[in-house]
């Protein structure tokens, strides 16, 4: 006999997790915490569709912010080369190219430390004309000033990503150029303009468990959840102060993942940079656990991403996206 489903609401959609509930639950067995997260998940959201989110780095390198983790600033040297802002048509073949393989969703990132007002008409027409293929549009371009997120929201931006990163208490160990409430401060601007919220964090920073908890409580307290709570694994890079991090053991991530779940039930949940070092069977429980989105293609920013082959192949030997796949036909 099938054993009795609870029953969730909108009303267990909760801004005020306390530490303590939130430990409570990342310390239950495996087993309880990834069938209770599941449960949730079920109830939110279709068990079966994976998002799918193509990335491209419209402006690579040279960034003037110290992210310890990142091969893109100008602090570290780390061989990745600075380019300037690639131009409209360049982008639009790969938006192009995303849109066929099947992708919902177009994420652009600039490795800026802000959006400056002379790059906004650039941007809002790359925006517009991602758009107007059909795609879900997403931009990571660093802090937003007063006015700038309207103006995007008016060119069509329907996400912004601007990550957290960490717990408030582990923040300034990993980042020193701008502060917690900076981001916080440019995500409000953002979602005052009617953007919706990517918002996540790293693991494998040489954080604790505390901090992971730390990171989810910050997420869980903005009002809506965020939309979107990318899960990254950290991509170590040579030549950056966190290349040698303690890397997050594999069922502290798929706890993290299934905390994501529980505290959030409606936001999409992405299994994000690092897909590459995990293993099938792992990608498999973050998803049973609630994650529900992938970047896919060859690259990410520019870290190598676990690639289409092995991910067509993997999201069909779990029986996911079926119908996306019954509709390509064979
Ligand atoms: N410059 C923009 C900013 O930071 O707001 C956008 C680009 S930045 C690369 C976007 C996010 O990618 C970072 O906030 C971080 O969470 C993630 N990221 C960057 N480098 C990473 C790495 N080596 N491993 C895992 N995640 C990484
Ligand atoms: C996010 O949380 N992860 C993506 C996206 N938002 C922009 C970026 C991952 C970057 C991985 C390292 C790289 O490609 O350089
Ligand atoms: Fe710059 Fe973004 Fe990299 Fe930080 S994460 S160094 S802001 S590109």
């Amino acid at each position: 006999m099938d054993a009795p489903q609870p029953a969730y609401s909108d009303t267990d959609i909760r801004t005020d997790w306390t530490r303590a509930e939130a430990e409570a639950l990342y310390r239950l067995p495996f087993s309880d915490l990834v069938f209770r997260a599941a449960s949730v998940h079920r109830a939110f959201h279709d068990p079966g569709k994976i998002e799918r989110a193509q990335l491209l780095s419209i402006k690579t390198g040279g960034c003037a912010e110290d992210c310890g983790y990142c091969s893109q600033s100008a602090k570290f040297d780390t061989g990745v080369k600075a380019s300037k802002l690639m131009d409209k048509d360049s982008v639009m073949q790969v938006a192009r190219a995303a849109k066929a393989k099947g992708a919902d969703r177009f994420c652009m990132g600039a490795a800026w430390r802000s959006l400056k007002d002379r790059d906004v008409e650039k941007i809002c027409d790359i925006v517009t004309s991602v758009k107007a293929e059909g795609l879900e549009t997403c931009m990571t371009l660093g802090m937003l000033e007063e006015g700038q997120a309207e103006r995007l929201a008016d060119a069509g931006l329907d996400f912004y990503n601007h990550n957290l990163d960490t717990s408030r208490e582990y923040y300034d160990k990993v980042i020193t150029t701008r502060t917690y409430d900076d981001r916080l401060e440019t995500l409000g601007r953002a979602r005052k303009a009617g953007v919706k919220l990517c918002v996540g964090g790293i693991l494998g920073l040489g954080e604790d468990q505390e901090d992971r908890v730390g990171l989810l409580l910050e997420l869980s307290r903005l009002d809506p959840h965020p939309e979107s709570v990318p899960v990254n694994r950290l991509v170590p890079v040579k030549g950056t102060p966190l290349a040698e991090a303690k890397s997050v053991k594999d069922l502290d991530f798929i706890r993290t993942v299934a905390l994501a779940r529980l505290m959030m039930p409606k936001s999409v949940v992405r299994l994000s940079a690092g897909r590459e070092t995990m293993s099938e069977t792992m990608q498999a429980l973050c998803f049973l656990a609630g994650a529900n989105s992938i970047f896919m293609g060859e690259a990410l920013l520019t870290a190598p991403n676990a690639g289409d082959d092995a991910d067509s192949a993997l999201l069909a030997e779990l029986g996911l996206n079926r119908e996306a796949a019954d509709a390509a036909g064979p």
